[in-house]
């Protein structure tokens, strides 16, 4: 995607965002090397232990366009790619083919989908998201935006004004697994933890967040994924819905448009309800 290298600072912070990712993680897999996240064989997946599409409980029973909503959760959650603890959460979905901001190569035809869950406990935000798509998950790029990903914006003080402060963050997520919080130098770790797990339509990815850097009640945020089909660059970028705002004029001029990764006018929300 080339809009994506129109900014070199970016692609040059990747090994800083990585190597500076929570040195604690790695309890729960953070930064575990590709082979032994999700492919670990104590970790048996099967058809009926992976039901991911069928959200037992329809909690929100409108949808409320912008904003995602955390449940609280009953159980300590287990960080380990499978979705049992937010069961009951709504599950919303998108489809590269109808994404809001998307871009996509020429060529690509769009063939990926994905969902996210939301829950919260007393310390932590919880997000699930589950990753579909028929050909081969690609990993082979060192970017993290180059490969098949899942990517979510955090607006902590959900103020949305424009550009990245330091409660702003990019977090991209690919199949790799390997991690990225950008910008690399506005000074606050959101300190996520996260395990990606391989499934046969594709991939989950399980991450927490410590609600101390979070606002108490809503913050901004949105989401969505990148598609690579061939390797190499990703050919597919779209996230679930963008914020109808007046943009930033000034935040996005490495780029041809405004994005979610540099301009905070674009990001929803998430409700701790
Ligand atoms: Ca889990
Ligand atoms: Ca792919
Ligand atoms: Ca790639």
């Amino acid at each position: 995607m080339a809009m994506r290298f129109a900014s070199l600072a970016t692609g040059l912070g990747l090994f800083t965002a990585a190597c500076s990712f929570q040195p604690d993680g790695a309890v729960d897999n953070v930064g575990v090397d590709a082979t032994s996240v999700g492919d670990d064989a104590s970790v048996v997946i099967t058809a009926d232990a992976r039901v991911i599409d069928a959200p037992a409980v329809p909690v929100d029973a409108a949808f409320e366009q912008n904003l995602i909503r955390a449940v609280a959760l009953t159980a300590a959650p287990l960080l380990d790619g499978i979705p049992t603890e937010l069961a009951g959460a709504t599950r919303y979905a998108m489809d590269m083919a109808s994404a809001a901001n998307s871009e996509l190569a020429s060529g690509y035809t769009p063939s990926m989908s994905a969902g996210v869950r939301a829950g919260h406990d007393a310390t932590h935000l919880h997000l699930f998201f589950d990753v579909a798509e028929a050909k081969p998950h690609q990993g082979d790029s060192t970017n993290t935006w180059d490969n098949d990903a899942i990517t979510f914006y955090l607006d902590g003080a959900n103020d949305r004004s424009g550009a990245y402060g330091s409660d702003d963050h990019e977090i991209i997520i690919d199949y790799r697994p390997v991690y990225g919080i950008y910008p690399t130098t506005n000074g606050t770790d959101p300190g996520i933890e996260a395990v990606r797990l391989p499934t046969t339509e594709g991939f989950t990815v399980e991450v927490r967040i410590p609600r101390s850097s979070l606002n108490a009640q809503r913050i901004g945020f949105a989401w969505g994924v990148y598609d690579d089909d061939g390797g190499g660059t990703a050919e597919g970028y779209g996230l679930w819905y963008v914020r109808p705002a007046p943009r930033c004029a000034s935040c996005c001029t490495s780029f041809t448009r405004a994005e979610a990764w540099c301009d905070t006018t674009m990001l929803g929300e998430l409700s701790f309800n």
